[in-house]
């Protein structure tokens, strides 16, 4: 008897529930999809676009070396949207997760600290985080959590040069400390959960199938379809905030 959608996401449900308790080793990998029912727009989402700029436009070397004041309002833009933005369920969940599960990793492309916010501990950051900014003379890196930036864009070093976000930009090698451990995350997991990304950027979205060359089972969380749905053994097509806590 053919399922409805409601019933076959039920099944799913309850036997990704099933394999969770079971499994020891679980890795996730987010994207800015899970941050969505916090108010956070998504990048390649309806609302991605800031002042009719894509992302891929500004979060770029040449945006910053061309124009650092534009670049920087759009990050100080966001910083006040994530500033008042709460963690929502789907970022409880995987908090909760990580509390149940000593073998579990959650790796992150978002750079918006709502997994620390949420409880988090051990948060593999990909590209880096919104709150560090870093000094393009000097290279030094410090906590910045103002909000709005006051004085001049960019914002100077104590070294008089500017200051840059602390995130990795398109064109930018990830962190070689973070990518190795998500690596490794995804290499031994039984377990790999995406969460709220499209899978376009790379190498992030490649993590699945490193996980899947290992032998974990794959399971997508997305209210719309990925590249990675063919070969998932799980897609939930739904929000991250009612899903993941019925995962629990
Ligand atoms: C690298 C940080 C090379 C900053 C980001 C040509 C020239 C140069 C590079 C390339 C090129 N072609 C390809 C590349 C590689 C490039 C890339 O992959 N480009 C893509 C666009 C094709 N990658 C890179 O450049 C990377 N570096 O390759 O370096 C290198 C190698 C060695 C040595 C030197 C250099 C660096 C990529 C990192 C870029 N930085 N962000 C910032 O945030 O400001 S990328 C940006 O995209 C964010 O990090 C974001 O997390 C990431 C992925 O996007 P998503 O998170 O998936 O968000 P998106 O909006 O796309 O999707 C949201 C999803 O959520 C949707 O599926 C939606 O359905 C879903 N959703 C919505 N609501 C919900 C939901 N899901 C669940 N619940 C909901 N409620
Ligand atoms: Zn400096």
């Amino acid at each position: 008897m053919a399922l409805g959608p409601i019933a076959v996401v039920e099944n799913s449900i309850l036997e990704l529930r099933r394999a969770l308790e079971q499994a020891s080793s679980i890795a996730a990998l987010t994207g800015a999809g899970i941050s969505a029912e916090s108010g956070v727009p998504t990048f390649r989402g309806p609302n991605g676009l800031w002042r009719n700029y894509s992302p891929e436009q500004l979060a770029t070397p040449e945006a910053f070396a061309r124009n650092p004041r534009l670049v920087w309002e759009w990050y100080d833009w966001r910083r006040g949207l994530i500033r008042k933005a709460q963690p929502n369920p789907g970022h409880l969940a995987l908090a909760e997760l990580e509390r149940r599960k000593p073998g579990f990793t959650l790796v992150t492309q978002n750079v918006d600290g709502l997994h620390d916010r949420a409880g988090s501990r051990n948060v593999v950051k990909l590209h880096g985080d919104l709150w560090l900014v870093q000094c393009t003379g000097c290279g030094a890196v410090e906590r910045n959590e103002e909000v709005p930036l006051q004085g001049e864009l960019p914002p100077r070093c104590r070294c008089g040069e500017a200051l840059r976000p602390a995130v990795v930009w398109f064109g930018e090698s990830l962190p070689e400390p973070a990518w190795e451990r998500a690596l490794q995350a995804s290499g031994r997991s039984e377990l790999f959960l995406v969460v709220g990304t499209s899978s376009v950027v790379y190498p992030a979205a490649g993590l699945a199938e490193v996980a899947r060359r290992a032998g974990a089972r794959l399971a997508i969380v997305n209210p719309e379809p990925t590249p990675l749905d063919a070969g998932a053994d799980w897609v939930l097509r739904g929000p991250a905030g009612e899903l993941l806590p019925r995962l629990l």
